[in-house]
This record gives C-alpha cells, sequence and structure tokens, in this order.
C-alpha cells in the first residue's frame, strides 16, 4: 500500500457517504454524506509533498501548532503517513476506519530530535466523521507538543455564518497583540478577519449557516477552539486561496495548543474530535 497516494473510504450501508484522505500528513480532503461534501477545499489548493499543506479539508497541526521553533503548524501536515492496515468494516454498521501512522525519521528529527509514533484513526459512520490522534512518546527522553486539526468547513454566505458554543470562554485574539478577550456572544458571527485561540472550551461547538442542517463538533483531549476566517486582506495574501473564498468558509479547529501536553517516555496522549452531520427532520 506504500504507493498510494490516498485512500478512499465508502461507507457500507449510507450510499454516498465516502471519506478521501491524501497520504500526505494523513489529511482529509474530503467527506461527503449522501454526495453531499462537507468540508472546503480552496480551488487553488496546491498541496505538495514536504512543502505545501492542503488549504482545506482536516490538515494535522503536529508537533506545533502556529509559528515557532519549526516550520509553522509543524511537520506532520506535510510528510507521507503509512497505512500499515487495510481499513476495516463494522458489518453491523457499515462504518469504515481507517488508521494512519507516522514514527520519528531523520527528517522530523532535524526539526525535532525526538522518538514518537502518532497514530490517526479515521472512522466514516453514517452522518457523523470521527477522527482520533494518538502520541506515544517511544523515545527515552520527554517531549512537548501542541496539536490542533485544523478543519475548514463550508458556509453558505459568511454572513449566515454562526458559531455556537464559545460564550463565556476567554480567547486570544491574534489580531489584536494577543489580546484576552471574553466572548459574550452566542452565536458568534463572522462579520471581518477572525484568528481567535478560544481557550478551555466546555461545550459542543455548532455551526450553522443558511441551510437547515448543522455541524456539531464533538472533542476530547482537545480543549481549545481556534476560530479563523482569513477575510479579505489575508485571502489575497494567499496564493492558494482564491481572493472571494472567505465568503464561503470558516476554520472551526480543535486543539490543544493553549497549554503544551508534555509526554513522559512510554507516555501516550489522545485527542479525539467528532463532526455530526444533524439534519432537522421536518416537523
Ligand atoms: O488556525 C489559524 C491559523 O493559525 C492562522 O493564523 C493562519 O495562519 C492559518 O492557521 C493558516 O495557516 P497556514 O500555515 O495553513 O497558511
Amino acid at each position: 500500500m506504500d504507493q498510494l497516494s490516498e485512500v478512499r473510504l465508502e461507507h457500507a450501508s449510507l450510499p454516498g457517504t465516502t471519506c478521501t484522505v491524501a497520504m500526505q500528513g494523513a489529511t482529509i480532503k474530503s467527506w461527503q454524506v449522501m454526495n453531499n461534501e462537507m468540508l472546503f477545499v480552496s480551488k487553488q489548493a496546491k498541496m505538495e509533498m514536504g512543502k505545501k499543506a492542503l488549504r482545506g479539508g482536516i490538515p494535522i497541526c503536529f508537533p506545533q501548532f502556529g509559528p515557532g521553533a519549526m516550520k509553522q503548524h509543524g511537520f506532520a501536515r506535510l510528510v507521507k503517513w503509512g497505512m500499515p492496515k487495510v481499513p476495516t468494516v463494522d458489518q453491523s454498521t457499515g462504518d469504515v476506519t481507517a488508521e494512519f501512522v507516522l514514527m520519528a525519521s531523520e527528517f522530523t528529527k532535524e526539526m525535532w530530535d525526538y522518538e514518537f509514533v502518532a497514530i490517526y484513526r479515521v472512522k466514516l459512520q453514517a452522518f457523523a466523521l470521527a477522527t482520533q490522534l494518538e502520541i506515544k512518546n517511544v523515545g527515552d527522553k520527554p517531549f512537548d507538543f501542541t496539536a490542533l486539526l485544523h478543519t475548514y468547513l463550508p458556509i453558505d454566505g459568511i454572513a449566515h455564518a454562526t458559531v455556537q458554543g464559545l460564550k463565556g470562554s476567554t480567547y486570544v485574539d491574534k489580531l489584536d497583540n494577543s489580546k484576552e478577550e471574553l466572548e459574550r456572544n452566542d452565536p458568534v458571527k463572522i462579520c471581518g478577519p477572525v484568528d481567535r485561540i478560544y481557550r478551555d472550551v466546555k461545550n459542543d461547538i455548532v455551526i450553522g449557516d443558511s441551510g437547515n442542517s448543522h455541524i456539531v463538533i464533538m472533542r476530547s483531549g482537545f480543549p481549545d477552539i481556534v476560530l479563523w476566517n482569513p477575510w479579505i486582506e489575508k485571502s489575497k495574501q494567499m496564493d492558494d486561496f482564491g481572493d472571494e473564498e472567505y465568503k464561503g468558509m470558516v476554520c472551526v479547529e480543535a486543539g490543544a495548543v493553549s497549554t503544551p501536553i508534555t509526554l513522559a517516555p512510554g507516555a501516550e496522549w489522545c485527542g479525539k474530535q467528532g463532526l455530526n452531520l444533524v439534519i432537522p427532520q421536518n416537523i
């Protein structure tokens, strides 16, 4: 399976329900429910192994979220992951699970000199996409890391976007000198450039737009939520993103980024995200 560039999972019970994962970064490029695409990917995306992450889908940021000692958002989203086992199907539900693995290499140790194993499980369910990132310290020295799933969601007109569940959380506003603010709004709406790290968010997050359905993000191990929309100026600066595409997307990112995670030799950490599609039944 080493020659694979991507893996396509097909739900065994719900027609038109698929998930496509690129071996670069174990990046989920597509999640479709009954032939409806649930993730945003820029029409100008220029994914390139070792160099450029997908502008869209769900890139994995590890071992560093944001700028820092190594390249922005770390190396995990740039390098080739392996898939040592054939995906499995749960005969009772039709759910399909694939497992991707990244281990320390000379390339990674040049940037981050630690022995780790990252295991990323992707489970395609009928109306949900469950992802789980495990990090194991298999070396003889402790290490710190931050991790985040950089989820891009499509929005039917940014003026209609609503993000519920953030009220009462404190956030760092990366566009205002990292000033700390208290979120007083519910829902949060996107009326300009947004780049915020909400800390220790307890609620599930609900993302809606002008349509009836919405996405509920459930988490464990990822205490923080990053909310990002590049808006007009930043969109123009990104060569892998259309100048107008900010109107059709929002990033709502589950992460462990405010407080680095420390793993002693032999220890492991697990972060889980469930993206759940809720389609209100017409009464
Ligand atoms: O998650 C928000 C963010 O950290 C923004 O600051 C912006 O840089 C975005 O990620 C995209 O980063 P990238 O390295 O993928 O261009």
